[in-house]
């Protein structure tokens, strides 16, 4: 007599979409099947299977000021729900207001910054060292680039925030900013159309959120965009843009606006 297997209805009805996903093509740890020896049906032909899901990684983020319970304009958080959503690994985000940390908030990070991930019931702060700690539990896709790659394009977002808090026209602010885009350009041209070469990798991750912000918070406070002249930034940025992650885990113009605008009054 043989054996079927198949997955109880009772149990798929409750997975959710995302879950779902992942029973296609489960991450290390993330799902995990497991036969239920007291669920087979003893006079029937089907074996049930129980599946166990491994909780979601919960991630403390910032939260819009412009739309309740939305996600914010933080390019840290984005870089790292990036590296959860193109790793396939399933997150429950804890919006945090950061004009007005709750205590549980800095309990968990009494430096009261986001992101902030929960990993092995330990709580880790800091992009560089999330990604860098996904990357090595979870290496499959792998999203690492070579070390020397981790530079490159990573005097844009300085020279960004200087140009757009500046208030003269004439003090080489916005020459900074464009010799290090054009330098991005001359890279990109050689080495593209993504910084380690045909596949999208984390130091893409890294840079595109900074990139989204430099478009939104120049084009609004300083009608300024990234020249013709540098092409392959311009593609670099539809192309980084218009990911199904990116666009899933970007955050509003209006809360980039918000974000940036203390800054250029102050
Ligand atoms: N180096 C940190 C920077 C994180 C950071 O600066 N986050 C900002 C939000 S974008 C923050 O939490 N600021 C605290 C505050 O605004 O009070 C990282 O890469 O995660």
């Amino acid at each position: 007599m043989s054996t079927t297997a198949r997955i109880h209805p009772a149990a798929s009805t409750v997975l959710s979409s995302t879950i779902k996903h992942h029973l296609l093509r489960p991450p290390p740890n993330a799902v995990v099947f497991r036969t239920n020896p007291n669920s087979v049906r003893r006079r029937g032909t089907i074996r049930t299977l129980t599946v166990a899901a491994a909780a979601p990684f919960e991630v403390c983020a910032k939260a819009s000021v412009t739309v309740p319970n939305k996600l914010g304009d933080c390019p840290f958080c984005q870089r790292v729900l990036l590296t959860l959503e193109e790793k396939n690994l399933p997150y429950d985000l804890k919006l945090v207001d950061l004009a007005n940390k709750p205590e549980w908030f800095l309990k968990i990070n009494p430096e009261g910054k986001v992101p902030v991930i929960n990993l092995n019931e330990k709580w880790v702060a800091d992009s560089d060292v999330i990604t860098q700690a996904l990357e090595e539990k979870y290496p499959d896709p792998p999203l690492a680039a070579p070390p020397e790659k981790a530079s490159v394009g990573s005097k844009i977002f300085s020279t960004f925030i200087g140009f757009l808090k500046s208030k003269d026209p004439k003090d080489g602010t916005e020459q900074a900013l464009l010799n290090e885009l054009s330098s991005f350009n001359d890279y990109l041209k050689e080495n593209g159309p993504f910084i380690n070469g045909k596949e999208v990798s984390a130091v893409d991750f890294s840079l595109g959120p900074k990139l989204y912000h430099l478009e939104i918070a120049l084009g609004h406070f300083k009608d300024w965009s990234v020249p013709d002249s540098l092409p392959y930034v311009k593609s670099y940025m539809k192309s980084i843009f218009s990911l199904d992650s990116f666009v899933k885990t970007s955050s509003l113009k209006e809360d980039v606006i918000a974000g940036w605008r203390p800054k250029v009054l102050g």
